[in-house]
């Protein structure tokens, strides 16, 4: 692939995606490739998904502003079509996914790192929306996730008033977990990816499962939808020997997936 790099080691795969030239922008080619890499993951072997962007600069500077500065009403659905079935998939992959944010995640960038489950940046990071400061809405789900994930108030004024925040402010309002010097940034994704991948994978999909959709739910229904997973794990190799090795002062086996 041109645009994206993958790497896979010891349950963790590193998705980076890697167009300097642009800051990483997202055109179409960027797009089908991210779309591609994913279909690709083998979910077997795969625990945690870490995407990043390469440089030091930039993790998405956006959509492609080029590409898309001469579209149609229909190319433009067509094209936020596009984007969100992608970042629809990455959010609702079985596995988690870590954004490490190192640099620039704006409009489409920004939308990418909310469709992953967890995200994490460096201290140059800059998150922002600003896509009404070029006649346009945002278009890959960021009105819709940026209101579920900080307060509904705080996503309207980045919304509205196309500003960009740094890292700070992002880990004052929720949008990251933590801050780290650049070079610190993927030993930490990687350690916290390394921390999941060790824990029983189908539990923690479950997890996954249950947050996303329970999220979605009434409580009364939620509870049940985590009801259903929980007792799903007792039908794991994985959970007799987690609780065997517990019970009997050792440590566990190797997590199996199975
Ligand atoms: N698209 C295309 N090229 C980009 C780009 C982008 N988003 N961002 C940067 N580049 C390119 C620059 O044009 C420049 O290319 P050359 O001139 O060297 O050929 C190169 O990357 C380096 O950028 P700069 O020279 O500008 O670097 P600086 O350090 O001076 O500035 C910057 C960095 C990130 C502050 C600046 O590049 C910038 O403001 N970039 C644009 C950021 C932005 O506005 N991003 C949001 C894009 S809008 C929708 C679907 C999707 C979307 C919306 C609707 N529908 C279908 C409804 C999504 C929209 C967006 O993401």
């Amino acid at each position: 692939m041109a645009f994206i790099q993958m790497e896979v080691q010891d349950h963790v795969a590193v998705l980076t995606i890697d167009r300097p030239k642009a800051l990483n922008a997202l055109n179409s080619e960027v797009l089908s490739e991210l779309e591609q890499a994913v279909d690709g993951l083998d979910l077997e072997n795969v625990r945690v998904l870490v995407i990043t962007g390469s440089g030091e600069k930039s993790f998405v500077a956006g959509a492609d502003i080029g590409e898309m500065s001469t579209l149609t009403k229909a190319e433009g659905e067509a094209f936020g079509k596009k984007g969100n079935d992608i970042f629809r998939k990455i959010e609702t992959l079985p596995i988690p996914v870590i954004a490490a944010v190192n640099g620039f995640a704006l409009g489409g960038g920004n939308e990418l790192a909310m469709s992953c489950d967890i995200r994490i940046c460096s201290e140059n990071a800059v998150f922002g929306q600003p896509e009404t400061g070029l006649g346009i809405t945002p278009g890959f789900g960021g009105t819709q996730r940026l209101a579920r994930l900080v307060s509904p108030g705080y996503a309207k004024q980045l919304l509205y008033s196309a500003k960009n925040i740094k890292a700070p402010e992002a880990l004052r309002i929720g949008l990251v977990n933590a801050v780290y010097p650049a070079e610190e940034l993927m030993p930490a994704a990687l350690k916290l990816a390394a921390a999941i991948a060790a824990n029983a994978p189908i539990a923690v999909r479950a997890c996954k499962q249950a947050v996303n959709q329970g999220l979605e739910q009434p409580m009364d229904e939620a509870i049940v939808l985590e009801e259903k997973r929980f007792g799903d794990c007792f039908e794991t190799a994985d959970q007799a020997e987690g609780m065997r090795a517990f019970l009997a002062k050792e440590k566990h086996a190797p997590y199996q997936n199975r």
